[in-house]
């Protein structure tokens, strides 16, 4: 249940709302919400359940000043692995966020502080980044000897383009405010990213849970194929969300002229 889900999680947070809304948050401030690999697994339990859990939608935010420093170096200096036991390591940061991106459940991440590292993997694997003004994103791989193993290599060089990657792993380059959203890191630059994420993590949740399903999981599988069987896929899914009962009457209201226009701000 919900309920034990919440009990059962250490390094994070979690918070249910009436309208479908989860709040779920990085909680080891202290050190910077590092990731070390007992909150992977965390995230691993979360990220599978909440869907089945009834989350509608999730923020994804963080205690403290930082948004996420990445891997926790200091765990892995401490353990001394192999480079098998950190290819298992991976593996399992991989399965946490392939559950967030192919999930089904609308996930946005309200940023703050440092996106760098492990934590740039995992703002990239939610679906939608809002961040602040004092957010900033970086890949310092690089500079301690190191590489990425959450995914940058597929979610962070799709955001912002393979020579900005390289740039970023090679330098040390760090992005920020309207820079950041220009190159596709972050899709929102706000006063306050928390409240930012919730407006529209609601606003997602308010959508058919079958729509948002498709959303949040079509679109990553689509971009896996070919164009021939993305186009196939895509009629396969249109075909069973566009057909869908609870449609009708969203539709009707349209034929009513009782839904709203779609209109600029
Ligand atoms: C950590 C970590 C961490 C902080 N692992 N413990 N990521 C990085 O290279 C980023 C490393 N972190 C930083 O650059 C800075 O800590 C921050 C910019 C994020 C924050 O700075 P600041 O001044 O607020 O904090 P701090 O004093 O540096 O750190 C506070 C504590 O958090 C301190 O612990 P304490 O016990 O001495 O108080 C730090 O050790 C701890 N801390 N960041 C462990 N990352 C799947 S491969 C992915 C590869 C990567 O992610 S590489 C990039 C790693």
């Amino acid at each position: 249940s919900v309920e034990r889900l919440k009990q059962e999680v250490q390094n994070l947070r979690i918070e249910t709302e009436e309208n479908g809304v989860w709040t779920i948050t990085l909680a080891r401030p202290a050190k910077r919400n590092a990731l070390d690999s007992h909150t992977v697994e965390e995230m691993v339990e979360v990220f599978s359940k909440a869907g089945r859990l009834g989350a509608k939608a999730i923020v994804l935010a963080a205690e403290g000043d930082h948004f996420c420093a990445g891997l926790d170096l200091i765990e892995h200096h401490d353990a001394d692995r192999r480079p098998e036991d950190f290819m298992h390591l991976c593996l399992r940061w991989h399965e946490a966020f392939n559950k967030m991106e192919y999930g089904g459940v609308p996930i946005i991440a309200a940023l703050k502080g440092a996106v760098v590292g492990g934590g740039l993997e995992l703002a990239s694997a939610a679906h939608i980044r809002v961040a602040d003004h004092g957010t900033y994103f970086a890949l310092p791989e690089g500079q301690r000897g190191l590489f990425t193993g959450g995914g940058a290599t597929i979610r962070v060089a799709d955001l912002v383009g393979k020579a900005r990657m390289v740039d970023m792993m090679l330098t040390g380059r760090v992005y920020k405010g309207l820079e950041a959203v220009d190159v596709g890191l972050a899709q929102y630059l706000v006063e306050d990213s928390m409240v930012t994420a919730r407006e529209l993590a609601a606003r997602s949740a308010d959508n058919l849970p079958l729509t948002n399903f498709a959303i949040c999981s079509a679109i990553s599988h689509m971009q896996n194929m070919s164009a021939l069987d993305a186009a196939y896929a895509e009629s396969v899914v249109a075909g069973i969300v566009n057909t869908q009962e609870p449609a009708r009457a969203r539709l009707k209201a349209f034929a009513d002229k009782t839904a709203a226009r779609v209109r600029p701000e």
